[in-house]
């Protein structure tokens, strides 16, 4: 089967689907939505995802699915990038849910303002600074709490790790300093070694 992906490259949700699909080995074609451009509001792709939003994946008998952590969860089944057992699997959907509510509306947002919309910082609602900074300190304690094997749910790397990555890596474009979450820091390059293509060069 190959999957269709409508995703704007600058979109850490958007790339979450891709890490899933290639870890997985399944075939992807990436068609470019400018979020930007306000593509993901025509007409067309409403019809496609009528919550105007990408990553949108079309499966190859033309069912469609929306929202990243979802499209992951379905690609990723049977895969060990979620955990067999119940309570680490659970841990894995605490930290999704998690990046969903509160990691992602500050720090991918305050991203989005800064580096996409160029906006100044005191033209950035302040509180995304103090939400984003307190959802690092979070990860920052939880990967450094003795016990942690260095990923987030389990032992070994999870859909946990791969969601809450796609923007954390990219903390700093947002006006976050990754130096004073020494954790995080080293656990970002532990999780992006183990995605096995970083660029677009199959598109
Ligand atoms: N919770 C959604 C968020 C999707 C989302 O915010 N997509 C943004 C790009 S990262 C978008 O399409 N924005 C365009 C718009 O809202 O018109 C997910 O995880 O897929």
């Amino acid at each position: 089967m190959t999957l269709t992906i409508y995703g704007d490259r600058i979109s850490g949700n958007c790339l979450k689907v891709k890490w899933v699909a290639d870890r997985v080995g399944m075939p992807w074609r990436w068609v470019d939505v400018d979020v930007l451009k306000g593509e993901t509001r025509t007409p067309d792709f409403l019809r496609l995802n009528p919550a105007g939003q990408v990553p949108l994946v079309v499966l190859e008998d033309g069912r469609t699915l929306a929202q990243s952590n979802a499209i992951m969860l379905y690609l990723a089944e049977g895969s060990d990038l979620i955990p067999a057992d119940a309570f680490d699997r659970a841990r894995m959907f605490e930290w999704m849910f998690w990046e969903q509510y509160t990691h992602e509306p500050a720090i991918a947002v305050r991203r989005f303002h800064k580096a996409y919309l160029n906006k100044p910082d005191d033209e950035i609602d302040p509180a995304l600074m103090v939400r984003g900074r307190a959802a690092l300190a979070r990860m920052q304690a939880a990967l450094s709490a003795p016990g942690c094997a260095g990923w987030l749910a389990g032992d070994r790397a999870s859909l946990a790790d791969l969601a809450l990555v796609a923007y954390t890596r990219v903390a700093h474009e947002g006006g976050f300093d990754l130096a004073e979450y020494p954790a995080v820091q080293a656990w970002v390059a532990r999780v992006e070694a183990t995605l096995p293509v970083r660029d677009f060069d199959r598109s």
